[in-house]
């Protein structure tokens, strides 16, 4: 095809031949934008496009989307599975059945060993909603080890627990179009240009036809910042600082809105008593937002016809993440921001398929949102899977973050890990490096065998990828959308379904329950279990064709719903006992690594738009890795130049945990005393980083440590570097 003039350097655009269009849904990022894969005459895929008639994206999609074609036959995908000794000796490649005999036998030998919690699963937000269910029925009903987590703890915990502690239910109550009625928004540690391009794209088309104040709560001047109308250039950590004090203004001024607190909340006594000391002039001094600032903030919310607020790992990951997000929560439950359009407390959420776990996976839980503290539950699932419910445990087990620190004493002595990894996710990775090394026995379950974390399995299970299996994601604003396979599985890898079913037949209750071979029959299963008039996530109205059909459809659906729901609570009607909200009284309390003269930095770390996360799949995508080849930090160029750091120059960073080396780029994004790095990286960013952790979520506070920044052989630092970016 060509454009532009013709006779005068015509564009060429490559016609890759496509014959052939199939629907299917991003795997990136939890914007959920729905992806036609085009196939060439072979029945390979060459390209992607945006789907024109979803309302998530609308034709649209971002780098990632339209290079994902490409994920497929990236290199390291891993083949067969493989399995080798106690002493790492090399590699063998196996069959299934040798692999997943070996899996069953060391898993039984280690639970009748050491007890049935020695063994510890870390499961994602990147597998099917179904995968996810069938995982949770294997671990929950058959292999019941209860130290069973995901990587959503290192992501969107804190969100869950906000939800929890304000809602009385995990569920973000609002959605994309809220930004066509809100006349406010306010955004808390979310850089949505480069994280969630799209959502961006939403905003933007909703502001040029209406404006409203953007107003974004960030440390770094981040691409959502300079576009922004007021930036809020945060002290790291202090969020609920600032959130306190806008109710404050708010009650002060009268600003509130009373009824809605009087019909829908309990805790407002206890609450307004404690913002009573969060004045601006003594918050300005915590959070570094001036007085002013905060009270025109609080008015501006205030008195909008309606306002809404978002976030993102700004404020989950922090040791105040969740009460961050009940901060949120407080400030549009007192304004009566919550159920309606344009009016939402709406968590921005991380992978494809957080949302899928935190719902179905039975991590924190059982299936459906419900809880193993709950006997009702454990009863209802018991009865559904054919499992006698004493076999569940009445309380949930180790986070993700606390499991790791179970290896280290002794108590855990076996690690699943299905597709995640912690080896560069993880922080203060010399320890997990440490803690990996003392395991017993360490099972990988991923699409590329090429992933750090690889390097202390025994056995290594070759899982498909996206589009090579058919299933559902649930996006950030509770659309359930579905992938379906465009290709087959890369040679003889297997979707992760097949994998857990094949497993859960080498016990003998998983030859009693019932593990369907589809995951529509599974999704079918999963509707029986959503159904109840007590049940907020009922997805009974839904099938797996209805929703390709409507390119994506938003929970609850009931059986006989004409359609999705967009918001939630809009009735008033929160999940505690009595229907009411809970206004939450939280003081802050100072517990930072902060700097001071040995390490005068702040770390900050986060993302690029071209890369995703551990960058199995970025970094072998030419048009991703391109733009961002290298381990790098942005250091603000005054600091630089006390420091005689020049651009493009190598330093290395020191903090209490370790040192990496990074490559300088100087910029004014970031403050004076602090440096920012994408934690892509593997040996990187995450050598350094400490994460405390939340007390509610368990979250690591990925965002806040201190470092020093030191000379380093440039010479070394470039071999070094090369070393690195090579897969
Ligand atoms: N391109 C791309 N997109 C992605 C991903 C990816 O890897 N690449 N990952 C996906 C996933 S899983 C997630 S969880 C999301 C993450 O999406 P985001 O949370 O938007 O991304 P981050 O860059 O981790 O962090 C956002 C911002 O938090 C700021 N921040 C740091 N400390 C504080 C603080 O104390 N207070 C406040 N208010 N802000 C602070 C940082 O400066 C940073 O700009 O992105 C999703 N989308
Ligand atoms: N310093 C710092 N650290 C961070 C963060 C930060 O902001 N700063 N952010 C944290 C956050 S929010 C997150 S979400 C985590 C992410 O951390 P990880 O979960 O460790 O990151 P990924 O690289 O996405 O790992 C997913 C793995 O699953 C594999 N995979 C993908 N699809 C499939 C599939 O269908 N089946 C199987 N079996 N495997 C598959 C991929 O190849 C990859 O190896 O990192 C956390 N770590
Ligand atoms: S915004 Fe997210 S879901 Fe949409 S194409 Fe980009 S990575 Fe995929
Ligand atoms: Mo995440």
């Amino acid at each position: 095809m060509l454009f532009g003039r013709r006779k005068k350097n015509p564009i060429k655009i490559a016609d890759k031949g496509v014959v052939e269009w199939k629907y299917t849904t991003c795997g990136y990022c939890s914007v959920g934008c729905s992806v036609e894969v085009g196939l060439n005459d072979q029945g390979k895929p060459v390209t992607t496009r945006g789907v024109g008639g979803a309302d998530v994206n609308r034709g649209k999609l971002c780098i990632k989307g339209l290079t994902e074609a490409q994920v497929f036959q990236a290199s390291g995908r891993g083949s067969d599975p493989l399995i080798r000794d106690k002493t790492f000796q090399d590699w063998q490649t196996t069959s299934w059945d040798t692999a997943l005999d070996r899996v069953a036998e060391e898993f039984k030998r280690i639970q009748q060993q050491y007890g049935r919690d020695s063994l510890g699963i870390i499961s994602t937000g990147q597998i099917m909603t179904e995968e996810f269910y069938t995982l949770g029925k294997l671990v929950r009903g058959v292999i019941g080890t209860n130290n069973y987590d995901g990587n959503t703890t290192l992501c969107m915990a804190s969100a869950v627990a906000g939800y929890k502690r304000s809602f009385g239910s995990d569920g973000p109550p609002g959605c994309y179009d809220d930004f066509e009625h809100t006349e406010c928004l306010l955004a808390f540690g979310s850089n949505l240009p480069e994280q969630h391009p799209i959502i961006y794209w939403r905003l933007k088309e909703a502001l040029e036809k209406r404006k409203f104040p953007v107003i974004v709560v960030d440390p770094r001047v981040t691409m959502f910042a300079q576009f922004a109308d007021i930036h809020l250039p945060i002290t790291p950590g202090t969020d609920l600082v600032l959130l306190n004090s806008l109710a404050h203004v708010i009650f002060a001024e009268g600003l509130e809105d009373k009824e809605y607190i009087k019909q829908n909340c309990n805790g407002y006594e206890e609450f307004a008593e404690l913002v009573k000391d969060y004045d601006p002039v003594s918050a300005a001094k915590i959070c570094g937002i001036d007085e002013d600032t905060i009270r025109n903030v609080a008015r501006l919310y205030a008195k909008a016809g309606s306002a809404m607020a978002i976030w993102t790992m700004g404020i989950n990951q922090s040791t105040h993440g969740t009460d961050g997000v009940c901060g949120i929560n407080n400030l549009n439950l007192i304004t009566g921001n919550i159920g309606i359009p344009g009016g939402t407390s709406l968590s921005i959420t991380g992978q494809c398929n957080a949302m899928g776990t935190r719902e179905w996976s039975s991590c924190s839980g059982l299936p459906g949102y419900r809880a193993l503290e709950n006997p009702k539950h454990r009863e209802e699932v018991g009865r559904f899977w054919g499992v006698d419910p004493e076999f569940f445990p009445e309380k949930r087990g180790l986070f993700q973050t606390d499991i790791f620190p179970a290896i280290e004493t002794g108590q855990i002595k076996a690690l699943w890990i299905v597709a995640t990894n912690p080896m560069t996710s993880m922080p203060n990775s010399p320890r997990i490096r440490k803690t990996l090394e003392k395991l017993e026995f360490c099972v990988v379950q991923d699409t590329y065998k090429d992933v750090e974390t690889t390097q202390y399995a025994h056995v290594y299970l070759p899982g498909a990828v996206w589009a090579e299996k058919e299933g559902c994601f649930t996006n950030t604003e509770r659309r359930v959308n579905i992938t379906r396979p465009v290709v087959a599985p890369f040679e003889n890898s297997k979707p992760d379904h097949w994998i857990f079913s094949q497993l859960a037949k080498r016990w003998e209750q998983g030859r009693k329950i019932k593990f369907p071979d589809t995951t529509s029959e599974i999704f079918e299963e999963m509707k029986q279990l959503s159904k109840g008039d007590d049940r907020m996530l009922d997805i009974s109205g839904m099938s797996h064709d209805l929703i390709e059909e409507k390119r994506g459809i938003q929970w609850p659906m009931r059986e006989d719903d004409s359609g999705g729901t967009p918001r939630l609570y809009s009735d008033g009607k929160f999940q505690f006992a009595d229907g009411k909200a809970k206004l939450l009284a939280m003081p802050y309390i100072e517990n930072n690594e902060r700097p001071d003269e040995d390490f005068p930095f702040w770390l900050n770390s986060g993302r690029v738009v071209e890369h995703f996360h551990t960058r199995t799949k970025t970094g072998k995508v030419g048009n991703c890795n391109k733009f961002s080849p290298t381990p790098y930090m942005e250091m603000n160029p005054d600091a630089a130049e006390e420091l005689g750091v020049s651009h493009m120059n190598y330093v290395r960073l020191v903090s209490r945990r370790g040192d990496a080396v990074v490559m300088v780029q100087l910029t004014q994004r970031v403050p004076y005393n602090m440096v920012f790095i994408p934690f892509h990286f593997h040996d990187c960013v995450n050598r350094l980083s400490l994460g405390l952790l939340d007390p509610y979520s368990r979250q690591p506070a990925f965002k806040q440590c201190a470092v020093r920044i030191e000379d380093v052989d440039q010479t070394e630092a470039a071999r070094l570097n090369v070393e690195m970016r090579t897969f």
